[in-house]
């Protein structure tokens, strides 16, 4: 049985337009299903990314002449999702991934199952099997047109999932956004997954994903995987992709006495309560590169009501601080247009993250995602619809979706998002930045119509 599974494109929907700083790294998710099915079936993984069009993508995904199709879904791509179940000829169409898990009906239109979450044990039974009413974890709809629903089988432990097919992945086709100065050949690489925490605009957090559950791969586990990186494939720098890579303080060190003699440069996500001057040391010495941290507001009361990240912006410092003593360089990254922000709370937020010298900056505008507890309050107070991604109708961040903010508009939030990065880049380095500062005097006056600009950005 053949079963093509594919990542669709996203930076034109995703990134276009915007000045980020585009990354392409491997599905992670894919190359899991792919390894723990191979015995099973002939599976290959499509990453999007790399066809010049999605047309091309399609071509290739029907020359391969697939009986199941398999596609990885979020937000921002769920268009494309919908537009290559369309055009691929196949059998037996599965949708998975964050956006699928929580919109079961909308996807049941275009595709014949959706897995609910984790999808190694589900796609395996299924295709084993040959029968969606016999996989655990699929939601499809019957002859009768109800929806049923397959309980979810039991997480396995981590460790029991073979490693991804490096060979297939073909590692130097993908980049590490050239701000992480990650010596190349590199690889991505999760060693927990999930968190657990409250953060309202996140699927990893309590009731999201998998419910949020939090997840170790033992050290032992990643250190072979990272053998096998490092002397099969040359791999010089590893990007870890866990949601809280510092989650333990036990196992972290653990982790970098074990990545140590390894000697890999590598870069983590964590949160600042989860950092602090002895982690910052260790990671440092075991070699980290860089941290990045959701900082998301500045305004402490936005932290607490809009996010409910359970971080005190002293903590955001201390860890920003840590990191700058040990070495380490670091991001972080803010969140503009919660529900109840408003131009002071972000102008407030802006304030603080100057303060905090991190070596880079990221300010986002808030997506409420299907399943996490910000889009359910959007929803409950009524200030979005259970919407339809719908990309002509809602440009620019977030993709395709509606903002959430009560007292801003999209256009006013694109303004103060453009305005926080010319500040910050004048005041970081301006003669370094001066292209960039160039770039978003130009989008602030398409923003906000000329004349009214100059006042802002003098
Ligand atoms: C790494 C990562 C990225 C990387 C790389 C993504 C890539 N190439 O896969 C980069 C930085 C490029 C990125 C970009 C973005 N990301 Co991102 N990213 C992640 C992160 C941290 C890890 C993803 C991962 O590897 N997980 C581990 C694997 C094992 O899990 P998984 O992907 O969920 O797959 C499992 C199941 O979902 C299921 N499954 C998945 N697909 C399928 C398909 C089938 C057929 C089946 C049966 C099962 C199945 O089985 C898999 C194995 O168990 C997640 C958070 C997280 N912890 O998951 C966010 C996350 C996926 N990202 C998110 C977002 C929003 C984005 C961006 C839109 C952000 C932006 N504005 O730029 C872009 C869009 C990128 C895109 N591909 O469309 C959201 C998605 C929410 C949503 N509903 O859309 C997440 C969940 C974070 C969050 N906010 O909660 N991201
Ligand atoms: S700490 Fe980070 S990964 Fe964990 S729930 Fe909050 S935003 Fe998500």
């Amino acid at each position: 049985m053949k079963v093509a599974l594919v990542n669709p494109p996203f930076s034109k929907l995703v990134y276009g337009g915007e000045k980020s700083i585009k990354s392409i790294t491997p599905c992670l998710g894919l190359f899991y299903l792919q390894s723990y099915c191979a015995d099973v079936a002939d599976i290959e993984v499509f990453e999007g990314e790399f066809y010049s069009s999605l047309e091309a993508l399609i071509a290739a995904v029907n020359d391969f002449a697939p009986d199941v199709l398999g596609v990885t879904t979020n937000t921002s791509t769920w268009p494309y999702c919908v537009a290559i179940s369309q055009a691929v000829n196949a059998g037996l169409k599965l949708a998975g991934g964050p956006y699928a898990a929580f919109r079961v009906k909308e996807c049941l239109e275009y595709f014949d199952a959706v897995a609910l979450g984790d999808g190694e044990v589900p796609l395996r039974a299924l295709l084993q099997t040959g029968r969606v009413s016999e996989a655990p974890g699929f939601a499809w709809r019957g002859s009768d047109g109800i929806i049923r629903t397959n309980p979810t089988p039991p997480l396995p432990p981590l460790d029991d999932f073979p490693f991804p097919d490096h060979h297939k992945m073909q590692l130097g086709l993908y980049q590490a956004s050239p701000h992480r100065e990650l010596p190349e050949p590199f690889a991505t690489m999760m060693t927990t997954r999930g968190c657990g925490f409250q953060c309202t605009f996140c699927l990893s957090a309590s009731g999201g994903l998998n419910g949020g559950k939090y997840r170790e791969r033992s050290v032992q586990n990643v250190v072979s995987e990272l053998t096998v990186l490092r002397e099969r494939f040359g791999v010089r720098s590893i990007q870890f992709w866990d949601d809280t890579f510092t989650m333990r303080k036990q196992r972290t060190a653990e982790m970098c006495a074990a990545l140590k003699p390894l000697g890999l440069s590598w870069v983590c996500n964590t949160r600042t309560d989860k950092m602090d001057q002895e982690t910052a040391d260790l990671l440092a010495d075991a070699g980290c590169r860089g941290v990045f941290f959701g900082v998301e507001s500045g305004h402490q009361p936005t932290l607490d009501r809009d996010h409910i990240k359970g971080v005190e912006n002293i903590q955001v410092r201390g860890a920003l601080a840590a990191c700058r003593r040990a070495g380490i360089r670091t991001t972080a990254s803010f969140i503009f247009g919660s529900i109840d922000d408003t131009r002071q709370s972000i102008e407030a937020s802006v304030d603080f993250s100057l303060q905090l010298e991190s070596d880079y900056v990221l300010y986002n505008i808030y997506t409420a995602h299907p399943g996490t507890s910000g889009y359910r309050r959007a929803v409950e107070e009524g200030i979005i619809d259970s919407y339809e991604v719908d990309v002509a109708r809602w440009k620019g961040e977030p993709a395709g979706v509606p903002t959430v903010c009560r007292n801003l508009s999209r256009n006013e939030l694109h303004t103060l998002k453009a305005e926080a990065y010319l500040r910050y880049y004048r005041h970081r380095d301006p003669v370094k930045h001066a292209d960039l500062i160039a770039t978003y005097i130009e989008e602030l006056h398409l923003l906000t119509g000329g004349s009214a600009v100059d006042a802002r950005v003098s």
